[in-house]
């Protein structure tokens, strides 16, 4: 069982690469419309929520998930409701976030009980919030298309709200983040900033919605959505976060099942990465999207290098992870079969909803101690034996152990269970994988760790 650990990160290393799935990066519910956020040395990914089953984009809440490898995600919930806002009467949709002086500042569009679409603005204390309207109203609206606000901080602290479909818009937000300064300036639609769209009367260019504003080096890019239907993803470069823009072409082809994207984009770990959404789980489409993401390279010159979407999203994570510390169920690499929930009892726990779900866990460093005991939080309400199978190297990989999940009688009553393990030193993606009959809602994790001694 004993392994040298760096003989065990060069196995890792030469048999991670596109071997199994990496995007979407969540599983566990249908997200869209990424929005990431670094602060603290942690990557938040603010998203939408896709309701199981949608024909239209039916979405009531913004969630966040958070990583600080790339590879292993932690499901946080949701984050804020459209019924946080008094004046909302609905449509959750494409959101951003970000920290100015300690608080948190969320952007989001609602369709208001009075007004149309409008944007509202958010603050919390914690990139996990809670969140609350500090206006009592919108924000910010335009009376036209008032949806997927992005927000930018520039180096000499002036910030800027860009929003609009089929429209462009932009504010000066003041320092407080919640009010601006100035006219809603609408970003002259010219061909030269979007590139050139034929046979549409309302839009003459590519723009379509959902911008991105991002800085690198002396350049600004806004990134957006462009048309036809189905979307790909374009982009615009200025020398200035107000423009003029010009228009830099394609920068990932219309790909992915869903008739939408929606790009978000951030450096982390010394990369930049580019956030997108694709039909790519099961049962996916139009309106049962995923959030996805991998590395956006830039040329010499500094345009953007075309890619298109993969299913490998980062070949090396950028840490290892911690198996002696209690880390939450629903810290996932990949999974299948697992639904993600919310309770006052336990906070966010997955469920296992068929006969081999599995939870993969990318990089686990056992270390040269070596583990000897594993410890989880389940729960389950059937009778049946139910057995949750700690597994390293795959889904038919070494046994470490198999738990029987005691019948708790529900997801609001939980047990410990440890057992021992043999001793288990190396780094290794771990998986755990539920064995037992029923139909559904075979167990409920909350969280697990090992012990080394
Ligand atoms: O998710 C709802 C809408 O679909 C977003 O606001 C758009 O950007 C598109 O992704």
């Amino acid at each position: 069982m004993k392994k040298n650990m760096i003989f065990s990160l060069l196995v890792l290393a030469m048999c991670t690469p596109a071997v199994v799935a990496q995007n979407p990066i969540v599983q566990t519910q249908y997200t869209a419309d990424p929005a990431p956020m670094v602060w603290n040395g942690r990557l938040y990914v603010y998203t939408t929520h896709d309701e199981d089953g949608s024909s239209w984009f039916t979405m009531d809440e913004w969630r966040v998930y958070s990583t600080d490898d790339m590879v292993n995600w932690t499901d946080h919930g949701a984050v804020l409701d459209y019924t946080d806002f008094e004046w909302g009467r609905s449509d959750a949709w494409a959101p951003q976030a970000i920290e100015r002086g300690g608080k948190f500042y969320l952007y989001v569009p609602l369709t208001s009980k009075t007004e149309g679409g409008a944007i509202g603005v958010a603050v919390g204390d914690s990139p996990y919030g809670p969140f609350y309207d500090p206006l009592g109203k919108p924000l910010v609206r335009s009376g036209h298309g008032d949806i997927d606000p992005s927000v930018f901080i520039d180096d000499d602290g002036q910030a800027y709200l860009y929003w609009g479909n089929p429209n462009n818009y932009y504010v000066k937000l003041n320092e407080d983040m919640i009010s601006y300064s100035g006219d809603i300036v609408h970003v002259p639609m010219t061909e030269e900033s979007f590139g050139k769209r034929d046979g549409d009367e309302r839009r003459n260019t590519l723009y379509e919605e959902g911008p991105w504003l991002y800085k690198r080096a002396q350049t600004y890019y806004l990134f957006w959505p462009g048309g036809p239907l189905p979307e790909h993803i374009g982009y615009s470069t200025s020398d200035s976060p107000m423009g003029p823009w010009k228009y830099g072409g394609v920068v990932m082809p219309a790909q992915g099942g869903a008739f939408t994207n929606h790009p978000g984009v951030v450096d982390f770990g010394g990369k930049t990465w580019f956030f997108y959404h694709n039909a790519g789980l099961p049962g996916g489409g139009g309106f049962n999207r995923s959030i996805c993401v991998q590395e956006l390279k830039f040329n010499a010159d500094g345009s953007v290098v075309q890619m298109d979407m993969t299913e490998q999203s980062v070949a090396q994570g950028l840490a290892v992870l911690n198996p002696y510390q209690k880390t939450e169920a629903e810290t996932i690499a990949f999974s299948e079969g697992f639904k993600s929930a919310e309770n006052d009892k336990v906070g966010v726990f997955v469920t296992a909803n068929k006969d081999g779900s599995y939870i993969k866990v990318r990089d686990v460093d056992f270390r040269d101690t070596g583990a000897t005991k594993f410890t989880a939080r389940i729960a389950t309400t059937h009778n049946d034996p139910i057995r949750l199978e700690i597994r390293i190297g795959g889904v038919e990989g070494e046994l470490l152990g198999s738990i029987r999940v005691p019948r708790t009688g529900g997801s609001d009553r939980w047990a410990l269970r440890t057992i021992d393990i043999p001793k288990t030193t190396g780094v290794y993606d771990l998986y755990f994988v539920v064995r037992g009959q029923p139909a559904s809602h075979l167990m409920y994790f909350d969280y697990w760790m090992f012990s080394e001694k």
